[in-house]
C-alpha cells in the first residue's frame, strides 16, 4: 500500500482553516516573542526518525502476544508500512533493520523499494539474545561475554555479518544491545564478564568500515534481573572509549531505573562528544514500551532542550541516529507510532523555544525562579501548530492519525495481508 499526494491533500482541505486559524495565532505569538518561525519550522522538518522493523507488528510479552490484524509479514511489507508512517508525517524518512529478523533476500528490490517509499536505511540491529535456528553455540550464558572463546566468536561473527548486511544497504552504522549478565548472585565474575566483552566489542569495531560509526546500548536489567554487563551510560562510555572514535554510547529511553535523570546523562555525553544515538520511547517502570511522551512528557522535554543545547553548543559530538525503539502490544502499531512521532517533535519544537540565552543569563544571576520560567513557558506553549505546519510544506498531512483512520489504512492493510499475518520481531 502507497498513499498518493492527492489522498493527502484532500485529507488536509478539510483541515486546512482551522489549522490555518491556530498557526496564524501561534505564529503571531512567537514573532512577537521575537522566536524565527520559519527556522523552527525548517528544523522540524529536517528532523527525522527511524522506525525499527520490529515495531510494525504487535509486540509481546513472556506472558503471550496479540497479533494485530494486517501486520507486515515481510521486509517488503515493513517498508511499505514505514512509507505509509513517512508520507502522513515526512518526519519518519528512515528504517532500521534488525538481524536476523529481517534478513533482505534480493538487495536491489528491497533497496528500490527503499527509495520508492522515500527512505533510507538507517543503523543495523545486531541480535544475541536469542538462539538462532541451527546455530553452533547458545547464548544461553552470555555473547559477547561468554566464557567459552567459541561462542564469543560466534556472536562477533555475527556482528560482522550484520555490518554486512548494512553495507549492502547504504546503511552507516551498527547498534549493539547486549543481553548478556547474570540471573543470580555469585553466578558470573563481573570482571571476567567486562574484559571479554570490551576485546569482544574491539574485534568488531576493527571491522567497522571507515565512515561507520558503532554504537553502545547499556540497560541496567531484563532479560537478566541480577546484574547485565552494560548496566549503565558509564559502561557504556568508557567502552566506547576503549574501542576508539567512531563507537558511540547510544541512549535508549527505557533503559534506566525509574527517576534517573537523563538530561543530564545526553548533556554529559554531548560535551564528551560520545553521544552517538537515541532511542525513544516512554515508560512507568522500565523498558515498557510506552508511546513516546505518554507518561512523562516534561521530562522528555528536558531531555530535548539538553539535546537541542548539545547540538547547537558541541560541535565535537556528530550529528545523532534517532529512532524510536517500542513495539507495543495491544494498540494498532502504525497510530501508535503516529502518536510518538508526533510526541517526539513536540518536545523538540518546546524545546527550540527555549531562549538559551535568556536562560543563560537568569543562571549566571542565579535566578532560579526565572530560570524555571523559562523552561516552563516554552514547555507550556501548545506547539502543534507548528508541527503540522511543518508537515503541510513538506506535503505531509495535517492531521496524520486522523488521517490515518478516515482513509481506512488498517482496513486496506487488512485487505491486502488477511487478520493473520504475524510479523517477525519480539
Ligand atoms: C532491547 C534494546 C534494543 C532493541 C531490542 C529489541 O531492549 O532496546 O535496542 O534492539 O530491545
Ligand atoms: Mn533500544
Ligand atoms: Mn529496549
Amino acid at each position: 500500500m502507497q498513499l498518493n499526494k492527492d489522498q493527502i491533500l484532500s485529507e488536509n482541505n478539510r483541515f486546512q482553516r482551522s489549522h490555518q486559524d491556530y498557526f496564524n495565532f501561534l505564529s503571531d505569538q512567537l514573532d512577537n516573542q521575537d522566536k524565527d518561525v520559519n527556522g523552527i519550522l525548517r528544523k522540524l522538518a529536517n528532523f527525522q526518525v527511524a522506525i525499527p522493523s520490529w515495531a510494525l507488528g504487535a509486540g509481546g510479552t513472556r506472558f503471550g502476544r496479540f497479533g494485530f490484524f494486517g501486520e507486515p509479514a515481510s521486509l517488503e511489507q515493513k517498508i511499505e508500512d514505514v512509507g505509509v508512517l513517512h508520507s502522513l508525517t515526512k518526519t519518519a524518512g528512515a528504517i532500521s533493520l534488525h538481524i536476523p529478523w529481517d534478513i533482505p533476500q534480493d538487495y536491489n528490490a528491497i533497496k528500490e523499494l527503499a527509495n520508492a517509499n522515500d527512505l533510507v536505511f538507517d543503523a543495523v540491529n545486531s541480535n544475541t539474545f536469542q538462539d538462532q535456528k541451527n546455530a553452533k553455540e547458545s547464548y544461553r550464558f552470555g555473547s559477547l561475554s561468554n566464557l567459552n572463546a567459541s561462542v564469543r566468536e560466534q556472536a562477533v561473527q555475527h556482528n560482522i555479518d550484520v555490518i554486512k548486511i548494512g553495507e549492502k544497504l547504504g546503511s552507516k552504522s551498527l547498534t549493539v544491545w547486549l543481553a548478556d549478565g547474570a540471573n543470580f548472585a555469585g553466578q558470573r565474575n563481573f570482571q571476567s564478564a567486562l574484559t571479554h566483552t570490551e576485546n569482544s566489542l574491539k574485534n568488531i569495531y576493527s571491522a567497522l568500515p571507515e565512515d561507520w560509526k558503532m554504537f553502545i546500548e547499556y540497560k541496567p536489567y531484563e532479560p537478566n534481573f541480577y546484574s547485565t554487563v552494560i548496566q549503565d551510560w558509564g559502561t557504556s562510555f568508557m567502552l566506547a572509549n576503549a574501542c576508539g572514535e567512531k563507537a558511540y554510547t547510544l541512549v535508549d529511553l527505557g533503559h534506566h531505573l525509574p527517576n534517573t535523570n537523563i538530561e543530564q546523562i545526553v548533556s554529559t555525553l554531548m560535551l564528551k562528544g560520545k553521544l552517538g544515538g537515541f532511542h525513544f520511547n516512554d515508560s512507568k517502570y522500565g523498558d515498557d514500551d510506552s508511546t513516546v511522551g505518554s507518561v512523562k512528557p516534561y521530562a522528555l522535554f528536558l531531555i530535548f532542550n539538553e539535546l537541542v543545547y548539545g547540538m547547537e553548543n558541541n560541535p565535537q559530538n556528530p550529528d545523532l541516529a534517532w529512532m524510536i525503539d517500542a513495539s507495543h502490544n495491544i494498540k494498532d502499531p502504525l497510530e501508535d507510532l503516529l502518536q510518538s512521532l508526533e510526541a517526539i517533535q513536540e518536545a523538540y519544537a518546546k524545546a527550540l523555544l527555549v531562549d538559551q540565552e535568556e536562560l543563560q543569563a537568569a543562571q549566571s544571576r542565579n535566578d532560579v525562579t526565572l530560570c524555571q520560567e523559562i523552561l516552563q513557558n516554552a514547555y507550556r506553549t501548545d506547539v502543534r501548530p507548528l508541527l503540522a505546519q511543518a508537515r503541510a510544506l513538506s506535503g505531509g498531512a495535517i492531521d496524520p492519525l486522523k488521517s490515518y483512520r478516515s482513509l481506512r489504512i488498517r482496513e486496506g492493510l487488512i485487505k491486502e495481508r488477511g487478520m493473520n499475518s504475524v510479523a517477525t520481531g519480539l
